[in-house]
Parts: structure tokens; sequence; C-alpha cells
């Protein structure tokens, strides 16, 4: 029998709960074993590997026909049509994790045929909590989300955030030094999965980013586009690795094309 979008959000929620308890504690023990992966800042902590395997094997135990692919492990399976693949990060903000910032989450999305139809975000610091299910709408506190009203990029907060390269990173930082001064101010807070489900909340008024993985957005896109943000790339593209914007309908124009003449989806 396939599983209902609200039937998946379910296990996802369970799931999600108990491995942000677990990072949670783990923190509490302090950090261990700290390494980096494609530049010296990039840092993966034992956590990180902990909670994807305590994620991957609930999952995998009680729906062996799913697949996960995690940050850390990769995809564990190939999933046949039809088949569930949970995307997983297990700890989305890991330096903040690391300096012990109150922002770093548990995201795990619900995948089928190609399309993410549930997705969980929870803040592993403060149990703070986002959902959402494909034509559901999105959800925090049991309150329904929609977005910023907010229609003027010069009266816009914006999120966004920074690459590990530092070749990315200069031209980033081109492009908020122009960014900057035809926006009400910017925020980086260090969780694309929680940024995102901050500007679902209205509490961020847009978001983009570069370089963001499927795990990074996976459950966080949901969330904002059913909050009826528009997420998405750049002239028409997916949100993806090249760019990723949300923005609500009245503000996405004006930000996509601000995004585009100063061409933040181009450099290294
Ligand atoms: C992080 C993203 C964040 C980005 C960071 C980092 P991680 O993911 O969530 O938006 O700006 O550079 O990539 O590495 O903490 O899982």
């Amino acid at each position: 029998m396939v599983s209902t979008p609200g039937e998946l959000l379910s296990v996802a929620v369970r799931v999600a709960r108990d491995a942000a308890a677990t990072a949670r504690r783990m923190r509490d023990e302090a950090i261990g074993d700290v390494e980096t992966k494609s530049t010296d800042t990039d840092v993966v902590t034992a956590a990180d590997k902990a909670v994807e395997r305590q994620v991957t094997g609930v999952l995998l135990a009680e729906r062996p026909d799913d697949g996960v692919l995690g940050e850390e492990y990769g995809d564990a399976v190939t999933v046949r049509p039809g088949a569930v693949r949970w995307i997983l990060d297990p700890i989305d903000g890991t330096v903040n994790y690391l300096y012990g910032l109150p922002q770093y989450a548990v995201s795990l999305a619900a995948e089928r045929d190609g399309e993410v139809v549930a997705g969980v975000v929870v803040n592993a610091a403060t149990g703070d909590e986002w959902t959402a299910t494909r034509g559901g709408g999105a959800w925090r506190a049991g309150r329904r989300l929609s977005g910023s009203v907010r229609t003027t990029l010069d009266q816009a907060l914006i999120g966004t955030g920074f690459g590990y390269d530092a070749r990315r990173r200069a031209h980033q930082g081109a492009v908020m030094a122009q960014l900057i001064t035809r926006v009400r101010d910017i925020r980086r807070f260090g969780a694309a999965a929680l940024d995102l489900c901050l500007a679902a909340e209205g509490s961020l008024d847009a978001y983009f980013e570069k370089g963001l993985n499927l795990w990074d957005h996976a459950a966080g896109g949901l969330i904002a586009a059913e909050a009826g943000l528009v997420v998405s790339g750049l002239a028409g593209a997916p949100a993806g690795r090249e760019m990723l914007v949300a923005a609500p309908p009245a503000l996405f124009p004006a930000l996509h094309d601000a995004l585009v003449e100063l061409d933040a989806a181009g450099g290294p």
C-alpha cells in the first residue's frame, strides 16, 4: 500500500524529533571527532554521522523498500518507481552546531518519483519545527504559514549564505556589496533549511543562496513553496546548486532580476 503524504510526514516528524534529541545530547556531551570535507572550514562532526546512521537505520528498518540520500553517507540505495527516497541533512548548520549557536537543524524530506511530497525541519537547539505536505500547506505550531507581505525590494530583509571555498566567497561578497544597497538588510544565519522556514513564516522576506545541496533544501523548499513562496533558480531553472531563490510572488521578480544583473549564480 502506498503511504499518503500525511503518513510520510508523521514518520518524518517522529524520526526527525528523535534525531534532534540525539544531536542535542551529543552536543551537551561535548563535540567529538571533528573532520573537514571540501575545505578546512567545511566541518563534519561525530554527531552528523551518528544522526544520519540513526535516521537511516530507523527508516530502513520500518520501510525496507525505501531509500535514503544523506549528506554524510550519500545514496544508500536506488529506489524503484513509486518508492520513497528520504532526503536527509542530519545537521544543517554544522558550523553553528560546532560553535553552539542555536541555529542548526535536522532536515528530512520524503520524495516519490522525483517530487518531494512531505518535509520537516526541526531546529535541534530550540525544538522549533516546521512541516509541509504537497498541497497540504506549511505549518509551525499549528499555524498555517503564508510568507511575507513585503512587496518592494528596498523594504525586504533577505537571508542568504556563502560557500566554503574562498574563491566562491569572493564572488558572493562582491554580489553582496551591491545587493546590500538595494534591500532593507541581509541576514546570514548559517543553515539553509532554517532560512527557508524563516522565509516561509515571514521572519525573512526572502532567501537566496548559490551552492546548496539537495539535502539542504528538500524539506525547507517544500515548506517555503507550500507557504506560497516561489522557489526556483534563475531564468526559469529549477532550484539547485546553481541558485535557489525563495520569495513571495510580489517580491520574486525584483529579487530575481537583481540577482541576474549582479551575476549571483556566476563565479566559481
Ligand atoms: C550549510 C548551509 C548554509 C550554507 C553553509 C553550509 P551545512 O550546510 O545550510 O546555508 O550557507 O555554507 O553549506 O554544511 O551546515 O550542512
